[in-house]
This record gives C-alpha cells, structure tokens and sequence, in this order.
C-alpha cells in the first residue's frame, strides 16, 4: 500500500480540487472523464490535495497540471516517470500519480517506461492513449493504427503498431488495467486499486481524441470496450496477457487485467533503505564537504 490516508482528520470532496483555471480542451476530449475520475478516486481514498503528487508530461494531457488543485509538476516531453519515481522514493509517504500521453510513453520516454515497469518503482502511471500526437496537432504515434492517414503522414502509416500490452507483460508488471475514457465509473474504480498497489501501477486509459483520432472513436470504443472485471481473477499473469493481447477489433477486455500483490516494489527490495522508518527527505541536513572537495583540487 503506498498510501499515507489524511491524518488531520478532513475529509476531501470534489471541491477541494477545483482549480479556478478554465480547461482547454476540446470538446468531447478523453481528458474530461480522466480527470474526473482521478479527482472521484482520490476523494473516496480519503486522500486530499496537500497529500498527493500528481506529475504531468507533456501533452494535451498535461496541460490539466493547473486545472487541478494538487501538489503538480509539469515536466518534460517523455520524462514524467524518472521524476514521478524520485519523488515518490524521496517520500514514500506521499502517493504519487504520472500521467503520459502515448507519445511521451512509447517514443520519446520508452526507455523510462521499460525501466519503471522493470524496477516495479511505487506509482501509478495513467496512459492517456489517444492514439496520437494530441498537442502537435495529430500526427502518429507508436499506438496509431497501422495504414491511418495522420496529419505528418497523409499516405497512412507505413510501420506497423506496437502492440503496447504485450510490450508492457513482457516487463513483468505488477499491475496492469484498462479503462476507457468514456467509462467514469469503471476507471474511478480502478484508480482507487492502481493508487492502492504496492508497486508498479500501469493504468491504460483508452481516450477519445475527437480532433485528430478518427479510427479509435468514442463511439468504436464504447461498442468494444467490454467490462471483464466480474468474471476475471486478477492474479493470474498468463490468462491476463492473453486477454489483454485478444484482437482489439472483437473485444477490449477492461477492468484490473492483472495485480501481484505479494511482490516487493523497488523501495521495499533496496538494501540501504531496510529497517529505516524517516524518508529521504527528513534526512537532507546540511553538511561541510570542503574537506572532500579538497580531494579533487
Ligand atoms: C523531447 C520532445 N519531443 C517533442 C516535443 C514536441 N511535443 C510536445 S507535445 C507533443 C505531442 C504529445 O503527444 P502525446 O505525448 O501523445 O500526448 P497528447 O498531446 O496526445 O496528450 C510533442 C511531439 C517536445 N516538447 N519535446
């Protein structure tokens, strides 16, 4: 569990993290329902703005960072999980959320993704997988369908799609889930899980991108989107891959495909940080190094 719930006795309501700043986004955007349902999830663990850290990428996405009262940060294209994850290993008292477009996350910032998945770092990571490059105006991403015809790319998509979820199980995650942006109460229930986990919490949101994402609609997602969480054990790591690679064109299996709870997260399994109750930062002082400076002079 790498949630701190308040101890001051508050209890959060939606209210306390509206920010009075107005959304950019267009109309019918995945994002609404997304933040909507982070803010729902966090209200009901009882967690309040002054106690999560939610880091942004950058993207369409990311320029929620101001429309949310919260401690925010907004990084770099493709560089939210090397941040998000000092973070949480500084203080791991202090849930902590990321969120990446499918740009950031399977391009410029594949590798972090690889390592974070592999280190099994202790935050959630919610994938606004629109299926482009929202913010730039449409053009492809590793997640765009094959053959498409994108704004960089009018004769379509020569390469063909990462397949993201068998990518992500041949990491050994400790969890992965799918929502659909379309479907509030389903992801609000799977946030409040994925921010629950111990480690590793791979969260795929599937978004409508009503601008620059024609293929992959809110209306196609709805019509495949299929709900297995009541007939699903999310424990078993084979049956989970399999149904979390069945050809999308039939179903998209949503829900928690897949959590490992008896295994240590990467806080948990540093040698350095065994038996020791403060955090990182409780222990940042101020030291005299003048003498070891003197070594390199
Ligand atoms: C290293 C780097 N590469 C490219 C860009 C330009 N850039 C800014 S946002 C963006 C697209 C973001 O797409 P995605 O990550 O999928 O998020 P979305 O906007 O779709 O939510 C790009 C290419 C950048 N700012 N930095």
């Amino acid at each position: 569990m790498k949630i701190n719930l308040n101890t001051n006795g508050e209890n959060p309501s939606m209210g306390n993290f509206c920010s009075p700043n107005v959304c950019t986004w267009c109309d019918g955007c995945g994002d609404y329902g997304i933040w909507t349902a982070v803010k729902q999830a966090l209200v009901e663990l009882n967690i309040n703005p002054w106690e999560v850290l939610l880091c942004f990428d950058v993207g369409c996405h990311g320029n929620g960072s101001d429309k949310i009262v919260a401690y925010t940060f907004h990084g770099l294209h493709g560089r939210v999980l090397p941040f998000a994850s000092g973070a949480a290993l500084a203080n791991m008292n202090v849930p902590v959320i990321a969120f990446g477009g499918d740009g950031a996350s399977f391009s410029e910032g594949i590798g972090h993704l690889v390592h974070s998945i592999r280190s099994d770092y202790p935050i959630t990571f919610v994938l606004h997988n629109n299926a482009n490059y929202g913010l730039t105006t449409g053009q492809a991403s590793a997640l765009t369908w094959q053959d498409q015809r994108m704004n960089s790319s009018p004769n379509g998509i020569p390469e063909h799609t990462l397949p993201s979820m068998d990518f992500v199980f041949s990491l050994e995650p400790t969890f992965v889930a799918r929502g659909f942006s379309g479907n509030i109460p389903q992801m609000k229930e799977i946030f409040k899980q994925a921010i629950s986990h111990r480690g590793f919490s791979y969260v795929d949101i599937l978004q409508a991108c009503p601008t620059y994402n024609k293929f992959a609609t809110h209306e196609y997602l709805l019509e495949k989107c299929y709900d297995i969480s009541g007939e699903h054990s999310s424990s078993d790591f084979e049956v989970a891959r399999k149904i979390a690679t069945e050809d999308p064109t039939k179903r998209i299996t949503t829900g928690v495909l897949y959590q490992n709870e008896d295994s240590p997260n990467f806080y948990e399994r540093l040698k350095a940080r065994q038996g020791i109750k403060t955090t990182a930062v409780e222990e940042v002082e101020r030291k005299d190094v003048s003498g070891l400076l003197k070594e390199f002079v």
